[in-house]
């Protein structure tokens, strides 16, 4: 065995390791405590400054990540922030959770990727083991950063270096899963590297799931979110369907969920947000593009999902008509903004299109979301109504498009002049109200 992988076995079984989390947002905070937590002591390397100063004030800014447990790790000395990338030389193990967004062009930016690796490159010495969690097309860390961090070095990586991939498998705001329980994929440049991480990651999370290599690491991520895009793209074009034949997509949804078995219940909407669904299925197509091949589930369900926004302004504006209103001029109030229930990101919210749209028809625009008081986007400024039965009864319609928890669906159709429900939030009540359209 590699005396490098010797030592480092050693070191996190015994949890002498000095970690590095590279990004502390809500994948890179969460691993840093967790880390902490089983022992390690752990340094979240971050440029944001705000952040390095609010973990060494023992504060959280990540739902997820109690106030309380960065103040204890911090106060034990077990965990601390920085940033200053050299750190890197002290430490035994690095976790890159660094943002892989997309380019205005639609295609992937690995700019975080790449100053990250360019940092590792610094501070490569025999012993380092590496870890990237953040999503991206299959071959990257391989393609990018392994050849990056080779480049000029005669270090062997699977001897004097270890390096792997392991998707991040965070739901923010969800309690039964979470960082510890929730099973890790990991895959190795080398079976080295797989052994050296998973064992690492076995230290603090309970279950490690071994692969062949960082492609397939990769690409399980890239199944699971693009699962998830499709399967909503197809919901969403059945509520297209449903509408020309007059039948009542929410009622056949229901009734098919009652299968047992070889069914998973999705459900229409007004388009598809946040920071991963959206997004990590066109790592995949564009890679794919590369190598001359078109990912047509996926380039369709993003056509669908990608279009919802413009068919709820349309439905709205039918049904207005249908009671003798336009919508220039028509006073819609729409009603959560956040791309999903209860939490406060505005991340590629469907929202956001529907009420461009919505000022684009000349309609009067608001909106109410108790996790958005404000809303600043593009050419939309607008603040969450303070009064919300008010707003409701003087709307023209209520237009519901993030079904928060905490909203009173009876008191809402009480109230209403009309209602536009784009998530059946409303339910049994709404499909028996003519005032009520469901999507
Ligand atoms: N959506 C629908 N219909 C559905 C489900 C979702 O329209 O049936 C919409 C939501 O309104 C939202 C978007 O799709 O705008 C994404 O929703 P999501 O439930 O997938 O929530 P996310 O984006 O927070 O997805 C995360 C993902 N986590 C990671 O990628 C690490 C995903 O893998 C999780 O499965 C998902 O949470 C979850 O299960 O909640």
């Amino acid at each position: 065995m590699s005396e490098h992988k010797e030592k480092l076995l050693k070191k996190f079984k015994d949890k002498t390791a000095v970690i590095a989390v590279l990004g502390q947002g809500y994948v890179g905070l969460p691993l840093a405590t967790v880390f902490g937590e089983a022992g390690f002591t752990v340094i979240g390397i971050d440029p944001d400054q705000q952040k390095v100063d609010s973990i060494n004030e023992g504060k959280s800014y990540i739902e997820d990540v109690p106030t309380e447990l960065v103040e204890k790790l911090v106060a034990e000395g077990k965990l601390s922030a920085t940033t200053d990338f050299s750190k890197i030389k002290e430490v035994d193990a690095v976790s890159i959770c660094v943002p892989t967004p997309l380019r205005k062009t639609g295609d992937p930016d690995l700019s975080f990727i790449l100053t990250a690796t360019e940092e590792l490159k610094k501070h490569l010495y025999p012993g380092l083991a590496i870890v990237l969690e953040s999503t991206t097309y299959p071959g990257t860390t391989r393609e990018l950063v392994l050849d990056n961090l080779s480049q000029g070095s005669d270090l062997q990586v699977g001897e004097d270096f270890f390096l792997a991939f392991s998707p991040e498998r965070v739901d923010p705001g969800r309690e039964d899963w979470t960082t510890v329980n929730t099973p890790k994929v990991m895959g190795g440049i080398t079976p080295n590297c797989s052994d050296v991480c998973a064992v690492w990651y076995e230290q603090a999370l309970e279950t490690v799931v071994k692969v062949t290599s960082t492609e397939v690491a990769e690409m399980t991520k890239l199944l699971e979110n693009t699962f998830r895009m499709v399967n909503i793209g197809l919901v969403n074009e059945l509520a297209l369907m449903c509408n020309r034949l007059g039948v009542d997509v929410w009622e056949v949804i229901d009734a098919a969920a009652t299968k047992p078995f070889g069914f998973m219940k999705f459900t229409p909407g007004p388009g598809l947000g946040g920071h991963c669904i959206p997004i990590d299925p066109l790592y995949l197509s564009w890679k794919l593009k590369s190598l001359n091949y078109t990912a047509r589930f996926i380039e369709l369900a993003s056509e669908i999902n990608t279009g919802m926004p413009r068919y709820v302004v349309n439905r709205l504006m039918e049904f207005l008509n249908d009671h003798a209103k336009s919508l220039n001029g028509s006073k819609i109030l729409v009603l959560g903004v956040a791309y999903k229930p209860d939490i406060d990101d505005l991340r590629e919210s469907p929202a956001l299109d529907v009420i461009s749209l919505l000022q684009e028809k000349k309609a009067e625009v608001s909106y109410h979301d108790p996790f958005i008081p404000q809303l600043r986007h593009e050419t939309i400024e607008l603040d969450s109504v303070p009064n919300l039965m008010d707003a409701i009864s003087e709307a023209d319609c209520v237009l519901i498009i993030t079904d928060h928890t905490e909203y009173e669906y009876s008191d809402i159709l009480k109230n209403a002049n009309l209602v536009l429900d784009t998530r059946n939030a409303i339910g049994e009540k709404g499909r028996l109200n003519d005032k009520v359209e469901l999507l």
